[in-house]
């Protein structure tokens, strides 16, 4: 039997991703304020089974162990979220020590073992209070970001050399202000369009601010500044033209919309031509669009799955309708396709010769332990191969990819959907807290040490 190795870039980092409502519990300890996620996991109804982020993987107490952990499987890099409400409790500027005490302490931890931060302004968690305030449809929340991550770069800037603005800004506003799905549950599609505005607008200002701080991205080290995007490739159903529009749609309002407008200072202008009739179109100020497209250092991409979708004159927002996904899937019922890595990278890179970094890829078992103490999570394995197969493959062909980072390092609250699905390389036990690595976090750690794929 042959068998080849897929060798990648020396320098190439390999990590593990987390977001702070997800993992970090402590919801009101040592003065964090609430955000827009306890407020809606304390809402009857909103979260499956009652389940909330109050204690999760109890990360805030336990950070130094699970540090420990990651540096066990050999990581170089870790991706984590700053919470918000618990540097400003009240989105002001009026600062909790203890919260910014902990990630120092956390980052402290991290570098003592050679493995590097980055960490992302926003992971979804509003204080409550400028939700109160109308949160990202009210304008006003992008100069308050602007201000929390000023703060950050003047406290932490020196020691996390990677910054990501947002996480996923497509997801906050349609879920989160459209369909209501996510924190804070609005329902209001009419708004969508203003929120991802806001959300842009201050990513841009944050970019300002971290330059205004003086740090530069460093030629060819792993530093700088960036966005995460939830790059997922879009097919049509068939080639009949109503499933290609209708693809075309989804495909400008989950992609293109923020894409354009990063690396195009524009909206793409078929989408404004569909949603001047069925949304509002956000006002967008003089000079907003070139301080949204203003250069990155580098973007990030959540990639897990392919859509394919096809038309459905009920929908009325895109007309189309998500096509149910094929066998074999996730416990997210999300179809396995390992050449979507291959793709989201490829309609990025069809954007801007831009460094790039799969910040997010993973999949949700319902992973259980065995009787031997061992998690035997053999689909993960299999999935992380054949998908860093295909990115190895984007890679050959000219992709600058600089690291790739699992989701997720814990089994940690999946949002709405509460804890059954499982992400993590490690096996969290959510009513002892005790942590146990997969099969997968140990072939991570023997790719790692190799650099290479077999
Ligand atoms: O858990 C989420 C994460 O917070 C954002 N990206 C997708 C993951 C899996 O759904």
């Amino acid at each position: 039997m042959t068998t080849s190795r897929h060798h990648f870039p020396p320098g190439f980092l390999w990590g593990a991703a987390t977001a702070a409502y997800q993992i970090e519990g402590a919801w009101n300890a040592d003065g964090k304020g609430e955000s827009i996620w306890d407020h809606f996991s304390h809402t009857p109804g909103r979260i499956r089974r009652g389940e909330t982020g109050d204690v999760a993987c109890d990360h805030y107490h336990r950070y130094a162990e699970d540090v420990d952990l990651m540096a066990e499987i050999g990581l170089q890099s870790y991706r984590f979220s700053i919470a918000w409400p618990r540097i400003f409790p009240h989105g002001d500027t009026a600062l909790n020590q203890k919260g910014l005490d902990f990630y120092r302490r956390l980052v402290a931890a991290l570098r003592e073992r050679g493995i590097v931060p980055m960490a992302t302004l926003y992971h979804w968690d509003l204080p409550q209070k400028l939700q109160e305030r109308g949160g990202w449809v009210n304008r006003d929340t992008a100069m308050r970001f602007a201000e929390y991550a000023a703060f950050l770069f003047e406290h932490l800037g020196a020691e996390i050399p990677l910054w990501a603005t947002h996480n996923e800004p497509f997801i906050s506003a349609y879920f989160g202000y459209g369909n209501g799905e996510k924190a804070p549950g609005v329902r209001r599609f009419w708004d969508v369009l203003t929120v991802g505005h806001h959300l842009l607008l201050s990513h841009g200002l944050a970019v300002q601010a971290y330059r205004a701080s003086g740090r530069r991205a460093e030629a060819g080290g792993h530093s700088g500044i960036g966005i995460v995007l939830m790059i997922w490739p879009h097919h049509p159903a068939s080639a009949s033209p109503r499933d290609v529009q209708a693809n075309r749609l989804v495909d400008g309002a989950m992609n293109r919309m923020f894409l354009e407008a990063l690396f195009c200072r524009r909206y793409p202008d078929d989408m404004w031509q569909h949603f001047r009739r069925r949304l509002m179109l956000p006002r967008v100020a003089p000079g907003d669009m070139e301080l949204i497209g203003q250069p990155m250092d580098f973007l990030g991409i959540n990639t897990y799955t392919r859509v394919v979708n096809a038309a459905n004159w009920r929908d009325l927002l895109a007309g189309a309708q998500q096509v149910t996904p094929q066998e074999p899937t996730t416990a997210m019922g999300w179809e396995i396709y390992p050449p979507s890595i291959y793709e989201s990278v490829m309609k990025v890179r069809s954007y801007g010769d831009i460094p790039l970094y799969i910040t997010e890829n993973g999949i949700a078992l319902h992973d259980e332990k065995g009787n031997d103490g061992r998690v035997a999570d053999g689909a993960r394995i299999a999935y992380m191969q054949s998908h860093l197969a295909e990115l190895h493959r984007a890679m050959a062909e000219g992709a600058d990819v600089r690291g790739y980072y699992v989701w997720s390092l814990l089994d940690n609250f999946e949002w709405e959907l509460g804890y059954d699905k499982r992400f993590g390389l490690i096996h969290v036990d959510f009513a002892t807290q005790k942590r146990t690595l997969k099969d997968s976090a140990y072939w991570y750690r023997d790719l790692i040490a190799t650099n290479s794929l077999s």
